[in-house]
């Protein structure tokens, strides 16, 4: 028999039911699922941040919402349709991207010529076919738009110069509000810098994406967002050779992992190595996997004129970031061939077919 319920018994089951719902999702997003980070990948153009990209893609601890191409180790305008040709062959296209300046927010500093000139085809991978996937849109606007419309605090991941993220807290300061964290691959401490390897005439302890814009860095770290830097101290101890590790990246001959291998292996081949750190990774590892790194709360400020130019230096007054001292290198590789073999992203890379040498 049909009887109608009051008004009062309704609302109190209407209240049930929204309690339950917004426990059910609490608990679910505390429980790690559904709770995937946000962030806005910032690199170079460079191989191990090219690398990187692809475990960010692959990570399902991660969401990558937007793509940056920062001035650095490529051209920006060359590499952003490499970027885009690889989000498209790895099923990413719908990932809005865009490209940096050319320059330096100061100065002068660059990348030698061969560099940029071997980021023409790639890296030695070309066969990539140059594909205008999405509109150009310029990154600072990119940058603003993407943070301001995240529903969750933004990751910022920076592998490159620190150039574009400037520009864009230049733009609107606002978006500090809404950056969970800065995380940049970047400076040595007490550690060889990286830029004197190939600029024999620069001091030994500057490195590539501090130097290139000394200014640039100095806004960031002086910006109040909490930074998380992994240095040269521990990302560059990690060792990969292209056989015992990198080798075992395609186990699953899924696109993701195939690229990767690919471009370290051609790399190393391109320097006549046949082992090298990818710095981009290990911080990028960093992000999804919070036990990799230990961090320590240094106060660090940026040499920005004089012969130590781009040297990060501990100083008492100067701007308070968490340093990735220490890096368990076992849990990074082995976290990183995790990613990458993941049976269920298994798919056959139809291209590009290049004869590959391990
Ligand atoms: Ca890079």
């Amino acid at each position: 028999m049909y009887t109608r319920r009051s008004p009062i018994i309704t609302l109190i089951y209407v209240f049930l039911i929204f309690t339950v719902v917004v426990l059910l999702d609490y608990s679910f997003n505390r429980s790690g699922f559904g709770s995937k980070t946000p962030i806005i990948f910032d690199d170079d153009g460079s191989p191990d941040g090219t690398i990187a990209l692809l475990y960010c893609l692959t990570n399902p601890k991660l969401d990558v919402k937007a793509i940056i191409v920062s001035y650095g180790e490529s051209y920006p305008n060359v590499s952003i349709n490499k970027i885009r040709s690889l989000l498209l062959f790895t099923g990413h296209n719908r990932i809005p991207t865009a490209e940096g300046s050319q320059s330096p927010l100061f100065g002068n500093n660059t990348f030698p010529e061969h560099y940029k000139t071997l980021s023409r085809d790639f890296w030695g991978i070309d066969g990539l076919p140059t594909i205008e996937l999405n509109p150009n849109t310029d990154a600072t606007s990119l940058i603003v738009e993407t943070i301001k419309s995240s529903k969750r605090p933004i990751t910022y991941f920076v592998s490159g110069s620190l150039t574009s993220l400037a520009q864009a807290l230049r733009k609107d300061d606002e978006i500090k509000k809404n950056i969970e964290k800065i995380v940049i691959m970047g400076g040595a401490l007490n550690f060889p810098g990286n830029v004197a390897m190939e600029n024999k005439s620069s001091q030994p302890v500057a490195e590539w994406n501090i130097w290139l814009d000394v200014a640039a860095a100095d806004e960031v770290f002086r910006s109040s967002v909490p930074i998380f830097l992994i240095p040269l101290d521990s990302s560059g101890q990690i060792v990969w050779n292209s056989k015992l590790d990198i080798g075992k990246l395609n186990k699953n001959k899924n696109i993701e992992g195939t690229l990767a291998q690919r471009i370290h292996v051609r790399n190393l081949s391109i320097k006549g190595l046949r082992s090298g750190p990818l710095w981009d990774l290990a911080a990028a590892v960093s992000i999804a996997n919070k036990g990799v790194c230990s961090f320590k709360n240094i106060s660090i400020d940026v040499i920005k004129k004089g012969p130590e130019v781009g040297r990060i230096v501990i100083l008492a007054n100067g701007s308070i970031v968490s340093v990735c001292d220490k890096m368990n290198y076992d849990l990074v590789k082995e976290d990183v061939l995790a990613v990458f073999q993941r049976t269920e992203f298994s798919r056959e890379l139809i291209w590009p077919q290049i004869p590959l040498k391990l």
